[in-house]
């Protein structure tokens, strides 16, 4: 049996750690099944097990792995069908991807989300959520949240992922691989906390659709918190 623990709100079924979608949508590729282990940020208990204190982990029969990218590169070995790495080459560069959209969307996007995590979390984690982010932040999160300069950044940051996804489908080519899903995950963070900082009618936006409902069509729908819109209604 697999099982995944990974982070989520107080409602339990709002599931919003980037690291933890990128293991779901590599997973859901490969057409492998999972249990959802849901916990807190201070259920660490709940995966001492795994010797570390981040999700996702994922257990598989005897064996456990932390950390996105050692899962992909784990589930390439055990499961070989469906590469979302591939060989040694194609997985340093696909390694490079991540690093690159990495540090060009998180902090973008973190100044958007920070309000809306501090909102969905249950309220036993937000003592632990405030003191660990403003120790790594060097600040407090009101002085950090910028959800309009962050969403500048962020648009300025997918121009060239616009450019090349406007020539193809997928960041991996003509179906959705590793790269893909390495950056989908940080889009999962920002959809499922109800923001989108991109264009529906972009080829951003249509790539983001389209492993949106690939996922969707296997596994039901993806739990969403109230967008701006609708909670301005
Ligand atoms: N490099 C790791 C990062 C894992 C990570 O930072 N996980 C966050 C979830 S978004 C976490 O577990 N945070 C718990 C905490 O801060 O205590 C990966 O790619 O899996």
């Amino acid at each position: 049996m697999r099982e995944l623990f990974e982070l989520c709100g107080a409602d339990r079924e709002l599931l919003f750690s980037p690291y933890c979608w990128r293991v779901r949508l590599a997973l859901a590729h490969k057409g492998l099944d999972w249990q959802s282990r849901p916990i807190h940020f201070t259920d660490k208990e709940a995966i001492a097990f795994s010797g570390q204190k981040l999700v996702p982990v994922l257990t598989d029969g005897d064996e456990t792995i932390n950390d996105s990218l050692a899962i992909f590169a784990y589930l390439d070995r055990r499961y070989p069908a469906q590469p979302l790495l591939g060989d040694a080459q194609a997985s340093q560069r696909a390694r490079l991807v991540e690093k690159l959209s990495f540090h060009a969307v998180r902090m973008p996007l973190l100044k958007m989300l920070v309000p809306r995590v501090w909102q969905v979390i249950d309220p036993v984690d937000r003592d632990y959520f405030r003191s660990t982010r403003e120790k790594a932040l060097g600040m407090s999160l009101e002085a950090f949240a910028d959800p309009e300069g962050g969403e500048r950044l962020f648009r300025e940051a997918i121009a060239p992922l616009e450019s090349w996804l406007s020539e193809q489908p997928y960041l991996d080519g003509q179906e959705a691989g590793g790269c893909d899903y390495l950056l989908a995950g940080l889009m999962f963070w920002a959809w499922c906390l109800g923001v989108q900082p991109w264009a529906d009618d972009s080829a951003f936006g249509a790539w983001f659709s389209r492993i949106l409902q690939a996922y969707e069509s296997t596994h039901g729908p993806v739990r969403r918190a109230p967008t701006q819109v609708e909670e301005s209604q």
